[in-house]
């Protein structure tokens, strides 16, 4: 079976395995884990920011984040597609009680214009805009790329408001390896910025949460008060220094294999996709076949050795990841035009 349904299924591998076993580990409520404090100090540093907090996964990043910035009936800019709003089973409005307001991007980007437009106007009847938040890359917009000089132009504005910033960076290196920008470059006008281990970097579980040192402290609490904190971490943060070591660059293989994919793709006559727009590991397209829905031919490719997941009706997301080579891509290529002719 080839697995692109996301690159959230990646299996840690011998050498990732053995760091676990080997890792050195303490209580983390009592800040005691060896390892752990070590993964935070590589993700500050790779951030450049004071501090970092190793958290379970990437939707307890993003809303302790919401928490930490904002107050019951604040508004909070996203995109409309974001993850915080898609993905995260209602949470900001549940843990934090805010409300989101939702603006539409180009392939999940959005403007500054866009963001100037949708900050309200101080005025009793409004809700008090307080923060925006990114996504970097962007998950539905298909790995899209915030380029920096967009993210400088909306941080800019956001600061000029008095809006905190926070980026859901949850598959920022792929961002990083795609363009040359260094974490630290798009991390700078954020208040605070997360990015996954067990996405493209192939560890079993967690994030980090960037930022500076006082800001740390108060999620260190929430993290607790959300049930996130844990004991002897290092078991799972030792995973995390592996992949901070070691699979950064070859993110490089699963853009090569996601634009390869697409090209294969554009070849079937009733698949809509732009291979152009194929910046990182994601490739949205479309089936314009009619006559099977969307779940049959879900089975269908299931049934024929490949794994995809939906993101819309007859819309298809593939992502590359570290557990499929080019010649899994070749054969799913084969496979999915098989299919799609019969
Ligand atoms: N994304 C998952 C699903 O939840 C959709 C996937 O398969 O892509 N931010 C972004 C941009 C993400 O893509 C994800 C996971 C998260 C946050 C949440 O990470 P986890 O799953 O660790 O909570």
């Amino acid at each position: 079976m080839i697995d692109l349904r996301s690159d959230t299924v990646t299996q840690p591998s011998a050498a990732m395995r053995e760091a676990m076993a080997q890792a050195p580990v303490g209580d983390d409520v009592y800040g005691e884990d060896p390892t752990v404090n070590r993964l935070e100090e590589m993700a500050a540093a790779l951030l450049e920011k004071e501090a970092a907090l190793f958290v379970p996964s990437g939707v307890m990043a993003n809303q302790l984040s919401i928490r930490v910035h904002t107050q019951p009936g604040d508004e909070v800019i996203v995109e409309s597609t974001s993850h915080i709003i898609r993905y995260e089973g209602g949470s900001a409005s549940s843990l934090s009680q805010v409300q989101l307001c939702c603006v539409p991007g180009d392939r999940g980007l959005l403007s500054p214009d866009q963001v100037a437009a949708a900050i309200r106007p101080s005025d009793v009847h409004n809700p008090s805009t307080t923060l925006l938040c990114l996504e970097q890359t962007h998950n539905s917009g298909g790995g899209s790329v915030y380029p920096l000089a967009k993210i400088e132009g909306l941080t800019g504005l956001a600061q000029e408001h008095g809006l905190t910033l926070h980026l859901d960076g949850a598959r920022l290196f792929n961002a990083t390896v795609a363009t040359g920008v260094a974490a630290a470059e798009y991390a700078k006008g954020f208040d605070t910025i997360c990015f996954c281990l067990s996405k493209g970097l192939g560890a079993p579980v967690g994030s980090l949460i960037g930022s500076t040192r006082w800001r740390i402290a108060k999620l260190r609490r929430l993290r607790k008060m959300f049930g996130g904190a844990m004991r002897q971490a290092g078991i799972l943060a030792a995973a995390g220094v592996y992949a901070l070591e070691h699979n950064i660059p070859r993110l490089k293989e699963d853009h090569d294999n996601a634009k390869h994919l697409a090209l294969l793709l554009q070849q079937i006559p009733t698949v809509f996709v732009d291979p152009d727009k194929v910046e990182t590991n994601i490739v949205v397209f479309e089936v314009v076949r009619p006559g099977r829905s969307t779940q049959e031919l879900l089975h269908c490719f299931k049934q024929a050795g490949v794994l995809l997941n939906s993101v819309g009706e007859r819309m298809f997301r593939a992502v590359t990841h570290l557990d499929v080579s080019a010649q899994d891509i070749e054969e799913a290529g084969k496979i999915l035009s098989n299919v799609l002719a019969a």
